[in-house]
């Protein structure tokens, strides 16, 4: 068995767990709030969430959170990396504004990311620990300690994990370790990866920006992607029945 059965639907769940259904997460590092919100109604239907970040939160104001969170799940990528108490602050802040769930740096230590998780569980979200991001820096210090990073996540009770679409043998090595917490993997189309090749190996779900944001049709690339994403499920679970 190349990974487990149950990998489409991990529990336990809280209440608004982001749902696995399409296997896609747009990336939407859009800072003109018109255009944000364009292109989410554009593709929300063949969304499992909207990740939204610094970028679009620091040009168009927290409130964008909780507009978008009227179109999809919004998972909110603040990449929270500081001691335990501002952990909690920022974490809660994002969960009021209608985020459901945050993504944390796992490399500032078990009580960072348990704050983290700590604050999700008082509003029913979900915590993304990052372990080996998808950009070639991350070969410099996080990919040697990426598999601590992913047993930590799982330690403290974090929902779910970040690995890098552009080193699918690094998703396979800590889908291993992470057992049925979701992966969503980054990467795909600008950075270099694909979403069978990250699917193949045991994420869940990709993340993609630019190729959607940026496509003259976000609809249709959505719907594309989100095809390669069923091919490659469909494919996984036949090898699997081999
Ligand atoms: O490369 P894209 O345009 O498809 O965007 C990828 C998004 O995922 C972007 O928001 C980036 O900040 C985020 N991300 C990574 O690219 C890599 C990581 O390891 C974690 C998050």
């Amino acid at each position: 068995m190349r990974f487990p059965k149950t990998l489409f639907y991990p529990h336990p769940m809280p209440h608004g767990a982001m749902k696995i259904e399409s296997g896609l997460v747009l990336a939407l590092d859009v800072t003109e709030r018109s255009r944000a919100l364009e292109v989410v109604r554009k593709v929300a239907p063949r969304l499992d969430a909207v990740k939204v970040g610094y970028p679009t939160v620091l040009a168009c104001g927290a409130s964008i959170i909780g507009e978008l969170a009227r179109e999809a799940y919004v998972l909110c990528d603040f990449k929270v990396a500081d001691i335990p108490n501002t952990n909690r602050l920022i974490a809660a802040e994002a969960f009021k504004a209608g985020a459901k769930g945050i993504i944390s740096h796992a490399f500032p230590g078990r009580d960072s990311l348990a704050a983290v998780v700590e604050e999700a569980g008082k509003h029913g979200g979900e915590v993304f620990a990052v372990t080996e991001m998808s950009h070639p820096g991350a070969l410099d210090f996080m990919a040697g300690k990426a598999e601590d990073m992913a047993r930590l996540a799982r330690q403290v009770g974090a929902h779910g994990i970040i690995a890098p679409a552009t080193r699918p043998e690094r998703v396979r090595a800590l889908r291993a370790i992470v057992g049925e917490l979701k992966i969503i993997s980054p990467g795909v189309g600008a950075q270099g990866g694909t979403a069978s090749a990250a699917i193949s190996a045991g994420a869940d779900a990709i993340i993609v920006g630019r190729s959607l944001y940026e496509s003259p049709d976000p609809a249709e690339a959505a719907a594309r992607l989100a095809s390669e994403v069923h091919r490659a499920r469909k494919n996984a679970v036949s090898e699997e029945g081999k």
